[in-house]
Formats: C-alpha cells, sequence, structure tokens
C-alpha cells in the first residue's frame, strides 16, 4: 500500500494515514487502501485498533479537493458511497477503534474521526466541517454523527456557520475523549489501547455492539439488545475463566488477558 500502513505492537494494531503531502486528506487510493488495511486485520489476534495520521502536522486535512473539484454528480455520489462504506465499516468494526487526532481533523478528517469510538487528540489539533464553504454538505456522514456526538444545536452552528475549533474547544463539546500534548498523543493512545485489550475480547466486542445497535433504536428495544449481548458471554471461557479467579481470589490471574475463545 503506498499511503497507509499497518503495525502491531502486542495487541494494538496501528493503522496511519500516510499522504502527508497532502496533509493525509483523502482521496480513492487512500479510501480504498483503508478498506484493505482494516480487512487485513487478524480479529483473532488483535483486540484495539488506533487510526491516525502521518506527520506532526495533519491527522486528515479532508477529502481530496483536486480530486472533488471535477466529478460529475455520479461520480460525487460514488466517492461519497466509497467513503460512508468504509466509515461505516469503521464504526461498526467489531474491535474498538481509537483515533489519535494529530492535527487538523477537517471535512472528511473529522468525519472519520467520528467513525470511531473514541477520539484523543493532540493539543494543536483543529475540528471543523468547513464544506458549505466549499458548495458542498458534508458527505462523509458529518452530518449525522456530529449530531449524535455532541448535540444538535450545536453541530448545526459548525455546520451553517464552517467554524473550525480548537482541541479546547472540541473537548469542552465533547466532540473529544482527551487532549494532550503532540508527544504524549501514541503513548496515551497506546496506553487506552492497552487497557482495553486487557480486558476480556468479547465483553469489548459485545459492549461496542450493544452501545451502537441500541443508540439506533427506542429504550425498549435497546435494553433487550443489551440481554441478548449480555447473555452471550455467559458461554464464553473468558466470562468462565474471570468470574472462577475473583472468587478463588487470584488476583494474579484476575488481571490476566484471558483468551478470545467461545467455550
Ligand atoms: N485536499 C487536497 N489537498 C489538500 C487538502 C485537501 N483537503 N488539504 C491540504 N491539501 C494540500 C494543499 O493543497 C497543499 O498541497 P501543495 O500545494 O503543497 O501541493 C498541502 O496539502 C499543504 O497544505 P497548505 O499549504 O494549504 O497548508 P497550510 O498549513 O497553509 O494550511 C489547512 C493547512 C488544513 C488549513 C489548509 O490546507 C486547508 O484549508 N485545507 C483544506 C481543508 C478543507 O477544507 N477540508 C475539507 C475538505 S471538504 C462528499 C464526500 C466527501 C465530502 C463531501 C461530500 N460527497 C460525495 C457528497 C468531504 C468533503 C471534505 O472533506
Amino acid at each position: 500500500m503506498e499511503f497507509v500502513t499497518y503495525e502491531v505492537k502486542d495487541r494494538v494494531g496501528i493503522i496511519t494515514i500516510s499522504r502527508e503531502k497532502a496533509l493525509n486528506a483523502l482521496n480513492s487510493q487512500v479510501l480504498e487502501e483503508l478498506n484493505e488495511a482494516f480487512d487485513g486485520v487478524d480479529q483473532n489476534e488483535i483486540r484495539c485498533i488506533i487510526l491516525t495520521g502521518a506527520g506532526e502536522k495533519s491527522f486528515v486535512a479532508g477529502a481530496d479537493i483536486g480530486e472533488m473539484s471535477s466529478l460529475s454528480k455520479a461520480e460525487g455520489e460514488a466517492f461519497g458511497k466509497k467513503g460512508n462504506d468504509l466509515f461505516r465499516k469503521i464504526e461498526t468494526f467489531p474491535l474498538p477503534v481509537i483515533a489519535a487526532v494529530n492535527g487538523f481533523a477537517l471535512g472528511g478528517g473529522c468525519e472519520i474521526s467520528m467513525s470511531c469510538d473514541i477520539r484523543i487528540c493532540s493539543d494543536n489539533a483543529v475540528f471543523g466541517q468547513p464544506e458549505v464553504g466549499l458548495g458542498i454538505t458534508p458527505g462523509f456522514g458529518g452530518t449525522q454523527r456530529l449530531a449524535r456526538l455532541v448535540s444538535p444545536g450545536m453541530a448545526k452552528q459548525l455546520i451553517y456557520t464552517a467554524r473550525n475549533i480548537k482541541a479546547d474547544e472540541a473537548y469542552r463539546i465533547g466532540l473529544v475523549n482527551k487532549v494532550v500534548s503532540a508527544e504524549e498523543l501514541m503513548d496515551e493512545a497506546l496506553k487506552m489501547a492497552s487497557g482495553i485489550a486487557a480486558n476480556a475480547p468479547i465483553a469489548v466486542r459485545n459492549c461496542k455492539k450493544a452501545i451502537n445497535d441500541g443508540l439506533q433504536v427506542d429504550m425498549d428495544k435497546a435494553i433487550v439488545i443489551e440481554e441478548k449481548l449480555f447473555g452471550d458471554c455467559f458461554e464464553t471461557e473468558d466470562q468462565k475463566a474471570a468470574m472462577a479467579n475473583f472468587l478463588e481470589k487470584d488476583k494474579e490471574k484476575k488481571l490476566k488477558v484471558v483468551p478470545f475463545k467461545n467455550c
């Protein structure tokens, strides 16, 4: 792959968008390579993914404006679908995905970070949906995910005004989970990812599914979704081993990673 790299650290997979010359802007090739990178993750081995951008200046400065500028209506729709399919794949990926946002997260950059489960950003990060200034709407789910993540009123304000916000404001409105210095960003993301990786993997996956699926339906249906996923955990080796360790007061074992395996 030319613009995307993948490395593994213990049980954490790190996917890096590496098109620094264009501030990691998303062209069709980057979208295809990201798709390939997620498809290539060994989901038995890896417990958490970190998605980041190469360099210190930009996470992703948006969809590629050069490529978009000459698109016909049909091509624009196809480009939008390519992005939306990928972003939905990230959002519903069985493993948690942490966005380590290292600088600009504009347009498609803000949108791809919002398809991740958790966002940690560096203090030089800048978020925004500048699309209306370019004569288009956000096209990779920005109108939908921003309104759900912050509030409809705040999302409308940011999208209609096309105003960029800095890391501290992104934190204040709940767009990011944590702000750290640029030097600390990857360590902090890895620390959080390792913490997730140390927990029972089937339980973590089921939590992600319960939260995601539950948010799409009313509370009565959501609770049934949770019940089912809670019940599923009870036939796993993870649950049996972890609870037995607790009852045996085996603190050493309790802290160990339990295997990813159904009974
Ligand atoms: N696309 C292509 N190239 C980009 C880019 C982008 N989004 N952002 C930056 N670059 C390139 C610049 O052209 C420049 O290339 P060279 O001139 O060196 O060849 C290089 O990256 C460095 O950028 P600058 O020289 O501009 O760097 P500065 O530090 O001066 O400024 C900046 C950084 C991030 C403030 C500035 O580059 C900027 O404003 N970039 C554009 C940000 C932006 O507007 N992003 C949102 C793009 S719109 C849809 C599907 C998708 C979307 C919408 C609809 N459907 C199909 C419906 C998504 C839309 C977007 O994401």
